[in-house]
């Protein structure tokens, strides 16, 4: 008998009844989670060298810790540095020169044994990368970049569902969202809420929300039912795509950080198909699995240099804003 390690009966079924599951102290912080911040440190090390070498600010801040160096060189700079740190490529607007990161330690998580054997207890054995994933870097609210209309950039993350932003080519996906933060993330910081049981009740009306994506208006949620997710560091949350899910205001002094990754069963649709995914794992046909972090890495320079080529203004949205609901 195959052994699996990834979740209990027990976990499985409170996932499926309410639609989310949080399992406490799921990967090792220092063996999981360093890894990447060290590598993240590199990302924002080269960021300020080019933005300092380019006169947008008056110092790298080699000085400072990730966080504070991440609020100067955005603040002094005016810019939301959010995707020179993404590893998926924008919906809208990409470009030859459209900044990306993708590097080993991030390929190595999505790829990592007990978020699989995780993904194993609920979908199965036959387990995609699915390529709607990213990082969220979120300044506090009272420390962040504000657009031409004085509206923050990357506040709080409206209501929505993850299959609202698929296509509906992707409606009956069993896409999981795995969310985990990189340090701990106590409700000031601005963590998840979810509406439990909310993935019972089918897709809901989406309206477009400019920068921010779409979301579902206030009015079509139990916010009375909501309830907050405070993580630490090592936390891991499973989430259902129709589990209704937003996150509070970052109302501390410090970045919130967290990583968002989904994964589907082989066959089913991704629901971005002009991004690249790739087989996690696959117990029928271990050698379709894909293990080399370069080899990742250049399918999205790839998708970026071809997309960029094509014109793509808005191309995964599917809400117009025509609905009642977004009046
Ligand atoms: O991290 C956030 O604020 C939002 C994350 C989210 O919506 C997701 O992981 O699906
Ligand atoms: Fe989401």
């Amino acid at each position: 008998m195959m052994t699996i390690t990834g979740l209990t009966p027990e976990q499985v079924a409170e996932f499926n009844r309410e639609g989310f599951l949080v399992v406490r102290d799921y990967l090792d912080p220092v063996a999981d989670l360093d890894p990447i911040i060290q590598e993240y440190e590199g990302v924002l090390d080269a960021l300020a060298g080019e933005l300092y070498a380019r006169g947008e600010i008056k110092s790298t801040y080699a000085e400072l810790e990730f966080s504070e160096r991440l609020i100067q060189v955005c603040r002094e700079s005016g810019r939301v540095l959010a995707q020179h740190f993404d590893f998926s490529l924008p919906q809208k607007n990409i470009k030859a020169d459209t900044p990306i990161w993708t590097g080993p330690a991030v390929f190595n998580v999505l790829r990592h044994p007990r978020i699989l054997d995780a993904m194993e207890s609920i979908i199965g054995p036959e387990i995609y990368s699915n390529p709607v994933q990213h990082v969220r870097l979120k300044l506090p609210e009272s420390r962040g970049v504000q657009d031409e209309a004085g509206q923050l950039i990357q506040g709080a993350t409206p209501w929505h569902q993850d299959n609202g932003v698929v296509l509906p080519e992707a409606d009956e996906t069993d896409m999981i969202t795995v969310w985990f933060p990189l340090w701990d993330s106590p409700v000031e910081s601005g963590c998840l809420q979810v509406v439990p049981r909310s993935h019972r009740e089918g897709l809901v009306e989406h309206c477009p929300l400019g920068a921010a994506g779409a979301g579902i208006p206030r009015k079509l949620i139990a916010e009375n039912k909501a309830v907050p997710l405070p993580m630490k560091r090592g936390d891991v949350l499973f989430l259902h795509r129709r589990t209704c899910h937003g996150s509070l205001p970052n109302l501390s002094d410090r970045v919130r950080w967290s990583f968002d990754l989904r994964y589907n069963p082989i066959s089913q649709p991704t629901g971005r198909k002009a991004f690249p995914g790739f087989v996690a794992r696959s117990r029928a046909n271990p050698a379709s699995e894909l293990h080399d972090a370069a080899v990742w890495s250049a399918s999205w320079l790839e998708t970026r240099r071809r997309i960029a080529g094509e014109g793509n203004e808005t191309f995964f949205n599917r809400w117009d804003g025509k609905s009642e609901a977004c009046a």
